[in-house]
């Protein structure tokens, strides 16, 4: 006879909303990164990407999350390619859609902790609009954008962030288009932590990522990550080490401040690097867990088939 699987209890803070948080004395030993790598990154020697898969690794490790703590989900794009080396739960989506089915793994698992990585194309071309929709609804959720500036799978297209001039397959006179501002557009959309850092800084990369999954939150990471195909030296102005410079945000600057967050974002490249912002707003899932907890509340001491025949019965 088998033995029965004890069932392991939802972490339920007083707020009575189950949250995602480290599990410190799970009893279990914490992945490492042997454990974790998958495969072989199929990216192009000295990409950006390995610092920040690299860096992710060592989040886990270091914050002790266990296979059923987290899951990684991203959508198409080289930088999208993220799930499929992490030995882990993951999905490999479709081009733009992470952030929609990142959410309802959310809503229903809040209990996880939800990291969404992509590239610019992902997030703000053909994702653009499920950026600005999963930041006003708060959905408690850690994105990180690798920026690299182009559409490094397809092979060099110009995407909205590339800057004015930049010659591509689709712009061979130079781009014409104003490109985004990552952190200007997530502050407007209602992201409630934004912040910024770049691969080649990679103790700010895991300050960033360690402070985006403890927030409360919809927490966006714009993270700079060089395709060195297919747009060589896009970052050395913010790389010391290539002659540029790393300005963090001024240590007086108010992170509740929407308005300096947003003046802070609009700086001329390599810009500043760090949190521009970062408030407390309820989240999706809190606000769809009171709703659920009240809609329990009425149906209180009837069995499954009773709530349904109450249903059947009002439809009458
Ligand atoms: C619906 C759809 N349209 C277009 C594509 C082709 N496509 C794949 S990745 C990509 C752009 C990727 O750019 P980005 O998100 O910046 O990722 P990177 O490769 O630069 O990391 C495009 C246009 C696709 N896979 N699916
Ligand atoms: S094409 Fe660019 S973004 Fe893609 S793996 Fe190569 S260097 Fe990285
Ligand atoms: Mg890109």
């Amino acid at each position: 006879m088998s033995e029965a699987i004890a069932e392991i209890p939802p972490r339920v803070p007083s707020s009575g909303v189950p949250v995602a948080a480290p599990v410190p004395d799970s009893g279990l030993k914490a992945l490492t990164k042997k454990e974790l790598a998958a495969d072989h990154p199929t990216w192009c020697p000295g990409c950006g990407d390995f610092s920040v898969l690299a860096l992710y690794f060592k989040l886990i490790e270091k914050r002790k999350l266990q296979h059923d703590n987290f899951v990684s989900i991203a959508g198409i794009g080289c930088s999208s390619r993220f799930p499929y080396f992490v030995q882990a739960h993951g999905v490999h989506y479709i081009h733009g859609r992470a952030l929609p089915f990142a959410t309802g793994i959310s809503l229903s698992r809040p209990d996880l902790h939800v990291f969404v990585f992509g590239g610019d194309g992902d997030a703000f071309s053909i994702g653009g609009n499920h950026f600005t929709h999963t930041a006003r609804k708060n959905v408690k959720l850690t994105y990180v954008v690798m920026d690299n500036w182009v559409y490094g799978l397809t092979k060099k297209q110009t995407s909205p962030t590339s800057p004015l001039g930049f010659k591509s397959k689709t712009d061979q006179w130079g781009a014409v288009d104003y490109p985004i501002n990552p952190l200007k557009q997530a502050i407007a959309a209602g992201a409630t932590f934004v912040a910024r850092t770049t691969s080649t800084n990679p103790n700010h990369v895991l300050a960033m990522m360690e402070a985006a999954m403890d927030h409360d939150g919809f927490s966006f990471i714009e993270c700079l990550s060089e395709c060195v195909e297919f747009y060589e030296g896009a970052f050395d102005a913010a790389n010391p080490r290539k002659g540029g410079m790393f300005m963090e945000i001024p240590k007086n600057h108010d992170t509740t401040d929407e308005v300096n967050a947003y003046q802070l974002a609009g700086a001329d490249f390599p810009g500043y690097f760090g949190i521009f912002y970062n408030v407390n707003k309820p989240t999706k899932n809190a606000k769809e867990a009171d709703i659920n907890k009240a809609a329990m509340e009425k149906v209180k001491g009837l069995k499954d088939w009773q709530i349904l025949q109450k249903n059947f019965d009002r439809l009458r």
